[in-house]
């Protein structure tokens, strides 16, 4: 009954027939205390704030998603469908150069593909992504300082933000014992056959610069020589190079330690609870991954309208608290669980956000990383 009545008045202050004074005064006559009615008000104004006006007649039918595997909520996509009643289909990879490869393959059906920020540059340069229209996505105020203006694309003229994070290593804290803290611990030969590291070149060849000292993005041929012959050292202790589905892995015990990303480690860790994430001591990549439209794209105003469907900080805070990544939208701090916001993993404190460091294009040493990474694979 009651429920019912401030619902009417909710309604009503919607549709502007009352003030939010009015609303206030008619919700404590309802009974509500004061700072309960006044949250009521302000939590409506701020969905309010977040739900941009949409031009129905402009939305297509369908919207084509490429994103990474597990990497959103499991209510992101029937909410937007049921609102605007749009069908979506979605795709999932990997890692970046297997969606960079598809689309150079020809593949144009896609309104929306995740890349991380160097890869960002890289489909930049190559002229490959559509400018987008802020006057769709209001929502773009809300992003984070940090994240409002990143070098690989400045004003964010063509991307908006999805999700951050880092890439240090889960263990299994019952079979992994002693000092947990050193990326040499994926060299250990105690634990042959129970490691794995990402299938991803660039991540990969990273952990062994880090591990030797040497700068994350390093193009120099000495340096991605020593960290070739440090990675050939390691191949016979691997499993697999495997990234998202070692998750099964981890929660069978099959593997103990693996190179992977913190919201995959932690989501495992729903499964197993002897999981735990670690950032080395050595230092590790940190990244975040953004929204971008091809040029290619059949639906833009669409994939606008779903860039800023995903900025809403409910939506934001949805998918962060599912995936356990870090959200780029300020206001949907308070949304997220206590839990993740205090881990370290995920919003890592100064002292440690010291040791990370954010891939870059590489330019033409791309060449040399991509000969080890085939030596490696063959090896
Ligand atoms: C989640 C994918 C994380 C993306 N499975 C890493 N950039």
């Amino acid at each position: 009954m009651r429920k019912r009545k401030i619902d009417e008045l909710v309604e009503a202050f919607a549709e502007g027939r009352l003030t939010r004074r009015d609303f206030i005064r008619k919700a404590t006559a309802l009974g509500f205390s004061l700072a309960v009615s006044m949250s009521i008000a302000r939590d409506f104004q701020s969905r309010e704030a977040y739900a941009a006006e949409v031009d129905r007649s402009k939305l297509s039918k369908e919207l084509n998603i490429y994103n990474w595997s597990d990497y959103i909520a499991e209510d992101t996509i029937p909410n937007f469908e049921k609102e605007f009643g749009v069908k979506v289909n979605y795709d999932t990879y990997e890692d970046n150069e297997a969606m960079l490869a598809k689309l150079q393959a020809g593949a144009t059906g896609y309104d929306l593909v995740v890349p991380t920020g160097y890869m960002v540059e890289i489909m930049l340069k190559q002229n490959m992504l559509a400018p987008i229209n802020h006057e769709n996505i209001p929502n773009i105020k809300s992003v984070s300082k940090e994240l409002a203006n990143p070098p690989y694309d400045p004003g964010r003229k063509y991307t908006v933000p999805w999700q951050w994070g880092t890439t240090g290593f889960g263990y299994n804290s019952k079979e992994v014992t002693g000092k947990i803290d050193s990326w040499g611990l994926l060299w250990s030969s105690k634990y042959k056959g129970k490691i794995t590291m990402l299938d991803d070149m660039r991540s990969v060849i990273s952990v062994a610069l880090k591990k030797l000292g040497y700068p994350l993005n390093s193009t120099s041929e000495k340096e991605l020589m020593e960290a070739k012959k440090l990675l050939m050292d390691q191949k016979p202790l691997l499993k697999a190079y495997i990234s998202a589905p070692v998750k099964s892995l981890l929660i069978s015990g099959e593997v103990w330690l693996s190179h992977l990303w913190v919201g995959d480690v932690l989501m495992a860790k729903e499964e197993n609870d002897a999981l735990e994430y670690c950032i080395p001591k050595e230092g590790c990549e940190i990244w975040d991954d953004s929204l971008a439209i091809p040029k290619t794209a059949p639906h833009k105003y669409t994939a606008e309208v779903w860039m800023n469907y995903c900025l809403r900080p409910e939506v934001s805070a949805a998918v962060s608290n599912f995936v356990h990544y870090a959200t780029p939208v300020e206001a949907a701090k308070k949304f997220i669980n206590k839990e993740d916001l205090d881990n370290p993993g995920i919003y890592p404190p100064p002292d440690v956000m010291t040791r990370l460091e954010f891939q870059v294009d590489i330019g033409e040493a791309t060449r040399i990383y991509d000969q080890i990474w085939t030596e490696l694979k063959a090896a």
